[in-house]
């Protein structure tokens, strides 16, 4: 059987949510096609203890339609996981989204039908859909990382992913669990899964640098003063480099009720004695640390703060061993994503909480009782892999993409994501990326950046029908000048330091080349690249027609 819409899109994510009632709102047919059983993408898989989302909910939130803007109302600052999924299906209800999504439905194979100059996409469920235009809206952390360990099929206990967390509830009580992994998700997870479970082993090969989340509730006075200022955040927000407004509600709060999980500050940490840097942590927290405007670009700075931030853990956690394990050495603030918890090193504290650094004692193998480390036996009913993502380009290489002359994007790839704006690639006219390599993707407000993405790529269709052309792809220079461009800016940071090894470069996954992925420029400068080319009408692409 074949089904044949103006426009495929794979994922319904926020992404795929959002070009639904774009694309359906400038008259073209879009189906989408969805591995999961409902809507809501990354928010429909992580469904982990503790998962939440670590931007403010009143950013992190769709801008296209005022009504939805004024009709949501959200019960946290900093929502979490349930809370998010039931806005992308009020989404998916309120503009009757679900009848454009074939869910339970994964597509195996993406290819470029020249002759045609048609898109296939095979499926799981035997069907194949084609179309002129194809979307990826694949998502950036969506390919779990399962590390290859020895003998873990053997394990006879119940297995989890953070990253696949079943839709059934979890029953940990009075079990023995084990986690892999303290990034983002095994951060979150650990306190919640230490107040359910009988004992649990935390197995960190890496410490993190984390500080404490906003915890409040969202009070209705700033809420209120959101919605009668939205038009005016959703214009700041596309003039910030992450996508996220500096508005600051004056008449209902009181101060820093509202404040981001990086409060900003002019102050330097070198110009501070180290009494005053303490006594600042002491009266504003951990996450202070984080606004001292020098540690980003300074590595003598950094490593202060990188001090200061170990000596606070060491005066958090009783057990002076367990202390030095946690202390992160190896790498600064500001190389990995930052990392918000709800009493992460107090866990720790805990009598049922066992810590293993698989660094000095690594696992060795998992047998169908537990994990085997070179030095003990942990007996487990449960083991959580909390290891991660194949983050950006994974679910676009999974995705067996197949374009023009039967290059693979794979071939393509073999040395690191090549794509134009992250927008598409050379050699696959009319294949869409959202939030790909080369764009501020994930240093970007996600909802922002998905709008953004979807509205240049709906005004590039309408633009090409309207012109009677139906072939769009980059030049093979304009893409080399981007990412070039795009490792230039990078190159200076935090996030490419020596000593840096994270998700973003592709670090956690072996023999995954080592690229910075996202561009660090700023969202605003990115824009108005991908603006300049619409506005020119597209000279870095060539614009073709060929046979429908
Ligand atoms: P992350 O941030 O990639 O964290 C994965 C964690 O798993 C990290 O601590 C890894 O240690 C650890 N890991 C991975 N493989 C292994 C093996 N083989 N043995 C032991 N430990 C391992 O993923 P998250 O899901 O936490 O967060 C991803 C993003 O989602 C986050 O940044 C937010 O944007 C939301 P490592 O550091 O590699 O030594």
């Amino acid at each position: 059987m074949s089904v044949k819409p103006d426009v495929l899109v794979i994922g319904a994510g926020f992404a795929g949510m959002y070009a639904i009632y774009r694309l359906r709102k400038l008259g073209l047919q879009v189906q989408v096609l969805e591995a999961g059983t409902d809507v809501g993408g990354t928010w429909y898989w992580n469904r982990y203890p503790g998962s939440r989302c670590d931007v403010p909910s009143l950013e992190y939130s769709f801008g296209f339609s005022p009504d939805l803007e004024q009709e949501w109302d959200w019960p946290e600052v900093f929502s979490a996981q349930p809370d998010i999924l039931n806005y992308a299906n009020h989404i998916a209800d309120r503009f009757d989204l679900r009848r454009s999504i074939c869910f339970n439905t994964r597509a195996t194979a993406v290819t470029y039908l020249e002759q045609s100059n048609q898109w296939q996409i095979d499926t799981d469920t035997g069907t194949s859909y084609h179309a002129t235009y194809c979307i990826m809206a694949t998502g950036c952390l969506s390919v779990p990382n399962k590390p290859n360990i020895d003998g873990a099929e053997r394990f006879q206990g119940e297995t989890y992913h953070t990253g696949l967390w079943p839709k059934e509830p979890v029953d940990l009580s009075g079990k023995r669990v084990g986690i892999i992994g303290t990034g983002s998700s095994g951060v979150q997870a650990i306190p919640e899964l230490a107040g359910q479970a009988q004992h649990l082993t935390v197995f960190q090969r890496t410490p993190v640098y984390t500080v404490p989340a906003n915890r409040k509730r969202m009070r209705k006075a700033v809420q209120d003063e959101f919605k009668e200022n939205y038009r005016q955040i959703r214009a700041m927000q596309q003039h910030n480099r992450g996508g996220v407004s500096t508005f600051r509600p004056i008449k209902s709060v009181k101060p820093n009720l509202n404040r981001t999980s990086q409060p900003r500050q002019t102050i330097d940490i070198k110009s501070l004695m180290p009494e005053q840097r303490q006594q600042q942590l002491d009266q504003q927290g951990l996450e202070s640390i984080l606004g001292f405007a020098d540690i980003y670009n300074d590595l003598e700075a950094n490593e202060i703060a990188n001090d200061l931030f170990r000596h606070n853990i060491k005066r958090r956690v009783k057990d002076p061993q367990v202390a030095e394990k946690l202390l992160p050495k190896n790498y600064g603030l500001g190389c990995k994503r930052q990392v918000l918890d709800r009493d992460y090193y107090d866990t720790f504290n805990r009598d049922n909480v066992l810590l293993v650094d698989v660094q000095e004692n690594p696992i060795k193998a998992i047998d169908s009782t537990g994990v085997q480390t070179t030095i003990d036996h942990h007996e487990l009913d449960v083991l959580v892999y909390a290891t991660g993502f194949d983050a950006m380009t994974g679910a676009l290489l999974n995705a067996n993409i197949t374009g023009r002359n039967g290059q693979t994007l794979q071939e393509k790839w073999q040395f690191g994501p090549v794509a134009y704006l992250g927008l598409q690639m050379n050699g696959f006219p009319n294949l869409f990326t959202v939030t790909g390599p080369g764009s501020p993707s994930v240093l970007c407000n996600m909802l922002v950046a998905i709008e953004q993405h979807i509205n240049w790529i709906s005004k590039c269709i309408v633009y090409l029908k309207e012109n009677g052309i139906n072939q769009i792809e980059p030049t093979a220079s304009s893409e080399l000048t981007w990412i070039s461009h795009v490792n230039d800016v990078a190159k200076d940071s935090m996030f490419t330091a020596p000593t840096c090894n994270s998700w973003y470069l592709g670090a956690n996954i072996p023999d995954k080349p080592r690229i910075f992925m996202p561009y660090v420029g700023g969202f605003p400068q990115y824009r108005e690249h991908c603006e300049t080319e619409q506005d020119n009408h597209y000279p870095g692409f060539t614009l073709g027609r060929s046979a429908d």
